[in-house]
């Protein structure tokens, strides 16, 4: 059977899944989907028209965070999300937390177009970071990743929009409050994992890449569904 990861180097939700297969030490390929000129191809196999979709064997699945529970359900070892339900529950709470919450936000305060909007999504931001900080990053984990030792579900779908928050740095002047010493402390620890090494890029490329969402130009299906939100 043959894994194939239908991707586009530029996104921070096919990096996610990107991660998972890497940290499962799998074999996959990975296909290119041109986002600006859309194959049909690619409306043939990604039914929200985005990356990233996996295929393995005759199983077609799409949506990240998805995507990596199935890689967690097909392929147990190693374990990504903990053993106890409880624990299974926490992991996907934080995960439903990041999706809803923390990503849409740092979308919408790149794409919101006055000033007065840009500073409400900021503190509303700032607030989800210091929750986060507070309610997520206990001081019980024995090591540095969400649950301590070992990187978790959890790491690989917060990672990819933390490595892309210099774009909200360059654009819209946010940071990382100084009060969120836990959060930064997982972001450089995140930084040396080989699954991130593999598949990061530098601010530069990030500040390029989403030029068209401060500018107010992009006009793609993922800034067309956030803007709806704003
Ligand atoms: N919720 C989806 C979001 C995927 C997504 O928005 N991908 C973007 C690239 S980063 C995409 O393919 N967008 C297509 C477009 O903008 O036309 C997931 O987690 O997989």
């Amino acid at each position: 059977m043959s894994i194939e990861l239908i991707t586009a180097e530029v996104c921070p939700y096919a990096q996610r899944s990107h991660m998972c297969l890497l940290e499962k030490g799998l074999e996959f390929e990975r296909r290119e989907g041109d986002l600006k000129n859309k194959p049909q191809w690619f409306h043939d196999v990604s039914p929200y028209a985005k990356v990233p979709v996996l295929r393995d064997g005759d199983t077609q699945v799409f949506e990240s965070s998805i995507i990596n529970e199935y890689l967690e359900d097909a392929y147990c070892e190693p374990r990504l999300l903990p053993e106890s339900p409880a624990g299974r529950a926490e992991a996907r709470i934080w995960i439903d937390f990041d999706n809803m919450k923390l990503v849409t936000t740092q979308y919408r305060v790149l794409l919101a177009k006055t000033e007065e909007r840009r500073r409400e999504l900021a503190q509303e931001l700032q607030d989800q970071l210091c929750y986060l900080e507070k309610e997520g990053f206990t001081d019980d984990r024995d090591g540095p990743y969400w649950f301590g030792a070992d990187i978790s579900l959890v790491d690989l779908n917060l990672y990819p929009h933390f490595e892309r928050f210099c774009v909200l740095a360059h654009y819209r002047g946010l940071e990382i409050p100084n009060s969120c010493s836990k959060l930064k402390a997982w972001i450089a620890a995140m930084r040396k994992r080989p699954s991130v090494v593999a598949t990061a890029h530098d601010d530069d490329y990030h500040i390029n890449a989403y030029a068209s969402y401060a500018d107010g130009t992009a006009n793609g299906t993922t800034a067309k569904d956030m803007r709806q939100s704003i």
